[in-house]
């Protein structure tokens, strides 16, 4: 029986962040851990793009672009949508996750699902560096196991 279990690891890989800056300052530290979490395994300074986007909402056209460049290995979407602070959480939450998925399927590359979906604001920091660690370093261990992964599977046919 042949098992595929690929630990992270990133040298000789590319990765691309794609980042909201709605709810920067929560955003902004799961950036922090992912991009520590990137270079603690090995990825090269030059071997990391990050793009900024207004909202969670944009994440999916982002990542779809960057997936479809070929120029990385897997792409980690980060963004924190809190229930408290919109009406249309359900909206924004949902196609961000759709949209990324989509992205994932459509372009053959891994994109990861990096986006805080919490009731309030302190559940959202809780999961950004606070009680519940960060989902940021946890979304970049995830890209470099899916590339690695994505390297061992057997490749489709023609
Ligand atoms: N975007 C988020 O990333 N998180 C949120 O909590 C949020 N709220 O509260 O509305 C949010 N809205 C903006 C949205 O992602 C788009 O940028 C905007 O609708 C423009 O398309």
């Amino acid at each position: 029986m042949k098992v595929y279990r690929e630990a992270a690891g990133g040298r000789g890989r590319r990765f691309a962040v794609a980042v909201s800056r709605f709810n920067e300052p929560v955003t902004g530290k799961l950036l922090e851990a992912a991009l520590a979490a990137f270079r603690r395994h090995g990825v090269d300074e030059e071997d990391l793009e990050v793009a900024w986007t207004p909202g969670a909402f944009e994440l999916p056209l982002v990542a779809m672009r960057l997936a479809r460049s070929g120029q990385f290995d897997a792409v980690l979407c980060l963004g924190a949508v809190i229930r408290g602070e919109t009406a249309h959480f359900e909206h924004v939450a949902g196609e961000a996750a759709r949209g990324i998925q989509a992205a994932t399927l459509d372009s053959g590359v891994p994109c990861i699902f990096g986006v805080l979906t919490t009731d309030t604001l302190e559940q959202a920091l809780d999961r950004a560096g606070g009680a519940h660690g960060n989902k940021g370093w946890d979304g970049a261990v995830a890209a470099m196991e899916m590339a690695g992964l994505m390297d061992s599977l057997p490749k489709r046919e023609g």
